[in-house]
Formats: structure tokens, C-alpha cells, sequence
């Protein structure tokens, strides 16, 4: 039978996502990241730990069928590969920024000028996309330090909180690219693979609808029973069980994540009492 191969990072910031999206979709992966390979007990799939860069050309190339990178690093190889799904963590943005006491007005200011930067290919195209034509310097670590030593008058970097730029007295002019991870595909696997990834594709979406929703208990009062169950959207209908004291029910349902706050509010209005919220560990709809 054949078996799914999955590169995931070795160790860096997506390593740990990335293996606990993994156990989420109920796969026990056996040596952890300490070995270059190794195998899912309960799942025909195989792990190859690397370094993030070299994974999108690993897919293509068919020595991994599947892989988990920043959207950033999927562009800017410019593999012949497919994002099958947006993962939802490891989220950035690719930003042009230039020393704080600089005035600045728009990515025309930079006609002429040196960008500092590891992602050429995604700023190349950026600056096309505005007509500006820069000089890139191409550095792969500590893009940050480039304008305080000379070497640029901008940089293009990856920024999550902002602080690094803010430490080295820069300040974000423009996002130009924004990213999270993605798992990506090799364009042609066979029938079986195609299989296995659905099946996986599968439980990654039960993990995300669980992850957005959560489950609500309540008491209601009958007379209020069905103010509550019209504030609560559900999946088809709220269950409700009777309580041993009369007069009252136990209502479960659904809810978003995002609308959680204000249907609470709203429930209490209408003499909800002994709310309880829960995570939903997995959704199958
Ligand atoms: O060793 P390997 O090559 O595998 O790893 P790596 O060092 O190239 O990558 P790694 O682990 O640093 O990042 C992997 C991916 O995480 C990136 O490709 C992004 O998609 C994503 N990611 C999310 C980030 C950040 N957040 C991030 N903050 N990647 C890098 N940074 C760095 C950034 O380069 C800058 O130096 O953090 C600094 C900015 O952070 P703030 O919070 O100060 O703004
Ligand atoms: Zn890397």
C-alpha cells in the first residue's frame, strides 16, 4: 500500500504547529523531530524533517507528495506547486520599511534606491507591480541591521509584532505580502496518494470548524425557552432536556468563536442561567 510523505520544518517556527495540527487530525507520528524520517503508527504517512527553504522543491520534485511552509517561502521559491490548503497559523507579513526619521510617501520614494532583503522574488514583483526599479541586495539573516551599517536605504523583511524594526529604528512603510502556512501539494500524485490526502484534507477541516465554534450548555426558564433558542443559531436546532426541577431546561448548542461574547450577553438578557462554553475538539459536518 502506498503511503502519504509529508516534509514538515525541522525545528523553527512552524515545527510545533505543524506536528500538533498533525496529532489533532489523530496522527501519532513515532521518533518526534529528532530523526530526518519517520513513520505515523496509525495513518500510511511519512514524515521528512528540513529545513523550511527546501521543502517546496522537495514536493516538486515528488520526493515528498505534501508540505507544510510560510506562504512567503512557497512564493519565493517559485516551485511548481500546489497550495492545498491555508493552515491558519504562523501568520506575517512581508513589509518594506526605511530608518524612522526618514519622510516617506510612497513606494516611489524608492526609485533608484538599495532594498535590502532574502525574498527578491516576491519584492521584484511587488516593485514591477508599481513601476519602481530598485537596486535588491540579497542578504539571508539579520536583513534588519542593513540601512544602520550602509548597505540599504529600506529593507523588505518578514514582521510579526513589530518589534524588531522597532529596536533597530525602522518603521513599516508598506505590506507588501501577507502569509500563513499552507500545506502544499505535488501537482500529480496518484489515485491512492489522492485518496489519502482527501482523507487528510478530511480531518484538517474537522480541526478548523472545531477550532472556530464552541459548544454552549445552558439552563432556560420555560417561559423564556423560545427567546433563547431564537438567539442561538446551531447547527440545525438546539437539543433541549428537561431538568429534574420543573419549570426549566438544559439547551446545548453551537456557536461561533467570534460571535461567542455578544450571544452570551444576550442569553443572560433573556434568563439564561449556569452558562458553560466548551471547546470542541473536531467537527464533522
Ligand atoms: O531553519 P529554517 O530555514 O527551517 O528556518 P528559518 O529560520 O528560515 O525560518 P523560521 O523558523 O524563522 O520561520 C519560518 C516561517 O515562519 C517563515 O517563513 C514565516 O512564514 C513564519 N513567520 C512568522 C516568521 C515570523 N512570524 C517572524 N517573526 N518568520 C520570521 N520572523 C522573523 C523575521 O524575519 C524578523 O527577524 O522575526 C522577526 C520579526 O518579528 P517581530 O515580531 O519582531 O516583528
Ligand atoms: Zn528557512
Amino acid at each position: 500500500m502506498e503511503k502519504l510523505r509529508i516534509a514538515i520544518q525541522k525545528s523553527g517556527r512552524l515545527s510545533e504547529d505543524s506536528l500538533n495540527l498533525i496529532k489533532e487530525c489523530g496522527i501519532k507520528v513515532n521518533n518526534g523531530m529528532r530523526t530526518l524520517k519517520s513513520e505515523a503508527a496509525n495513518f500510511p504517512i511519512e514524515f521528512l524533517f528540513l529545513r523550511d527553504d527546501d521543502i517546496p522543491g522537495y514536493v516538486e520534485d515528488g520526493v515528498a507528495d505534501l508540505g507544510i511552509v510560510g506562504e512567503n517561502v512557497w512564493y519565493e521559491t517559485g516551485r511548481q506547486v500546489e497550495v492545498a490548503k491555508k493552515l491558519g497559523f504562523s501568520k506575517c507579513r512581508l513589509s518594506l520599511a526605511v530608518p524612522k526619521h526618514i519622510d516617506y510617501s510612497s513606494v516611489q520614494d524608492l526609485q533608484g534606491g538599495n532594498i535590502a532583503t532574502s525574498y527578491p522574488r516576491i519584492l521584484e514583483d511587488y516593485l514591477q507591480e508599481h513601476g519602481v526599479t530598485a537596486n535588491i541586495h540579497v542578504i539571508s539573516g539579520s536583513v534588519e541591521i542593513a540601512p544602520s551599517i550602509g548597505l540599504a536605504d529600506a529593507i523588505c523583511d518578514i514582521v510579526s509584532s513589530g518589534s524588531t524594526l522597532f529596536m533597530n529604528g525602522l518603521k513599516e512603510v508598506e505590506t507588501i505580502y501577507k502569509s500563513e502556512a499552507v500545506l502544499i501539494r505535488n501537482k500529480e500524485l496518484s489515485q491512492e496518494k489522492q485518496q489519502l490526502l482527501d482523507k487528510l484534507l478530511f480531518r484538517i477541516n474537522s480541526v478548523q470548524k472545531g477550532q472556530k465554534n464552541k459548544y454552549i450548555l445552558l439552563n432556560a426558564p420555560e417561559a423564556s425557552l423560545q427567546t433563547i433558542i431564537n438567539i442561538l443559531p446551531g447547527m440545525r436546532s438546539p437539543t433541549v432536556l428537561p431538568l429534574a426541577e420543573k419549570g426549566w431546561n438544559s439547551v446545548h448548542s453551537v456557536i461561533q468563536e467570534d460571535e461567542f461574547w455578544e450571544v452570551i450577553d444576550q442569553l443572560k438578557e433573556a434568563g439564561a442561567e449556569g452558562i458553560l462554553v466548551v471547546p470542541i475538539e473536531k467537527m464533522i459536518l
